[in-house]
């Protein structure tokens, strides 16, 4: 059977490209589809499409007639569920049941969230009194323009919705690059925006590679501004980029975190946080933790509980019963983590438990499968304790006391989120607030409310996405002054 094309969707049509390349199922190794490439041109023709659009009728629409295009889009989502479910899971391998929980109600919510705040978003004004009058001040908020929205692989449709969303509530017009790792679920948005009703050339998609396609649409010299979500590294490269143009940009990049957890906090509940925010998604969630401080008074206790309910985790294809963990999301990505596994070995790691690849004697040997894995005994400056990994894994090292081990959680490189365990109220908040990270959780894990703050400190971003930031993101404000 010929393999299908996904193809790129370019002022308000479906087109090919000259070249492909093979989107490889992380189950079986199999090829799934073709993924047309957008060549320079082709990136050219979406950012005039864009620019044409956000110049012309959609710069006509008020927040409240975009709203509603916005709840269309969130509705044609739900009528096709099945079948984002079946791309996210055909594209990333993951449990069914993930993609039937996370990801594909999140990309509803976020079109649905991003509706209501815009819409329910009122300015603010300010009378001056002067000698001879009044001046009346007032903001207004205007679309940046084209915006740029590049995304990674990891939560494939919740990432590129979560900027899509609030992008077009905002009044902008989008020129969109999913991972080429997942290109699936975002072809099927641009479906469903089709039939919804936007006007050509508000929406683009292309696919293709970082270097290539990404490179080409971050080089444009007519985008106003790039959001992107990915690897510190190539956040940093998009930086340079953009920097002659001084263009916007608002990054959410790559963590090393942590989680802490103290003698007094509820031992089980910590237990099985610590398991989630290890392993969930096998590792593949910005915000998982890969550094564990745990009290020295209960470190044994813990290491042997974690390890007994990671030793149980079920590793399985995705809709298999019971499934807990699906594989990487492609065998290259399986490759680095296996070289973490590796180093940490010769950096002197004790393997708790895990540490290589399963053999299962079935199928699955076929997949891009990797043990959950712990590990006891590195130091703080290990690669493997300082290096983002992105794979189910996680050092636990002991501490003593409260301000020894906020030193250590803050001496890190990234700042992207931490979550502290403990049952003492006035602990979690002076702790929650020296940390040097975007997001604290306490007693909790990944627990989100569209409505707050969402980003890095450090090299792990730069801006803040969520509720009325996003729309700070994605408008910029011009002041009023009016003489009466
Ligand atoms: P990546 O940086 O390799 O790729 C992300 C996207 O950028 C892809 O679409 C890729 O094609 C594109 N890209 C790569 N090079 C480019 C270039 N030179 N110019 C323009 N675009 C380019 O990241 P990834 O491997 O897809 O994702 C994993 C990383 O993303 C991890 O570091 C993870 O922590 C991070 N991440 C961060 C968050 C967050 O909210 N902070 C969320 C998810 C993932
Ligand atoms: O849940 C979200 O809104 C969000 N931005 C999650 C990011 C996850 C990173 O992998």
């Amino acid at each position: 059977m010929e393999n299908k094309t996904i193809p790129l969707y370019i002022d308000g049509a479906f087109v090919g490209s000259d070249h492909q390349f093979e989107n490889i199922n992380p189950i079986n190794g199999q090829v799934l589809s073709l993924i047309s490439e957008a060549n320079q041109q082709q990136v050219a023709q979406a950012v005039q499409a864009a620019r044409q659009a956000v110049d012309g009728p959609w710069s006509e629409y008020s927040a409240s007639e975009r709203a509603q295009i916005l709840r269309r889009i969130a509705d044609g989502i739900e009528a096709r569920f099945e079948d984002f479910v079946a791309a996210e899971v055909a594209d990333t391998g993951r449990p069914e049941s993930l993609a039937r929980q996370l990801d594909v109600p999140r990309a509803i919510a976020n079109f649905r969230t991003f509706a209501d705040i815009a819409s329910a978003f009122v300015g603010e004004s300010c009378e001056t009194k002067l000698s001879d009058g009044f001046l009346l001040n007032y903001s207004v908020r205007k679309a940046l323009g084209v915006i740029a929205v590049i995304s990674p692989w990891n939560l494939p449709i919740l990432l590129f919705s979560w900027k899509v969303a609030p992008a077009l509530a905002a009044g902008n017009a989008v020129v969109c690059k999913p991972s080429e790792e997942t290109p699936s679920s975002a072809t099927l948005l641009a479906e469903v925006i089709d039939a919804a009703g936007l006007p050509k050339g508000v929406f683009n998609l292309l696919h293709g590679r970082g270097a290539t396609t990404g490179a080409y649409l971050t080089e444009h010299p007519d985008i106003d501004a790039v959001s992107f979500t990915g690897g510190s590294k190539t956040g940093s490269t998009i930086m340079k980029t953009v920097a002659d143009g001084v263009k916007e940009v608002s990054f959410e990049l790559g963590g090393k975190n942590a989680a802490v957890v103290f003698e007094d906090a509820d031992f089980d509940a910590a237990v099985d946080g610590v398991l989630k925010s290890s392993f969930y998604n096998s590792g593949q969630v910005c915000m998982c933790s890969e550094r564990v401080y745990v009290h020295r008074s209960i470190f044994e206790r813990f290491v042997a509980a974690l390890k007994l309910k990671t030793e149980a985790l079920r590793l399985d294809v995705p809709d298999a019963e019971g499934v807990d963990l699906g594989p990487m999301v492609s065998f290259a990505h399986r490759e680095k983590v296996l070289g973490y596994f590796r180093l940490a070995v010769e950096e002197g790691a004790t393997v708790v438990t895990g540490g290589q690849i399963p053999h299962f004697g079935d199928a699955r040997d076929q997949g891009a499968f990797i043990q959950p894995t712990i590990w006891t005994g590195l130091s703080d400056d290990a690669r493997c304790v300082t290096e983002e990994i992105f794979g189910p894994c996680c050092h636990i090292a002991p501490f003593d006391d409260e301000q020894e081990v906020l030193r250590r959680v803050n001496d890190s490189d990234y700042g992207l989120d931490c979550s502290v365990w403990t049952s003492n109220i006035s602990r979690a908040h002076r702790f929650a607030r020296k940390l040097h990270v975007g997001i604290v959780w306490v007693n909790t894990w990944y627990s989100r409310d569209l409505r707050t703050p969402f980003g890095g400190s450090k090299r792990s971003g730069l801006g803040r996405e969520g509720g009325v930031f996003s729309l700070n993101a994605y408008s910029e404000i011009s002041n009023i002054c009016v003489k009466f």
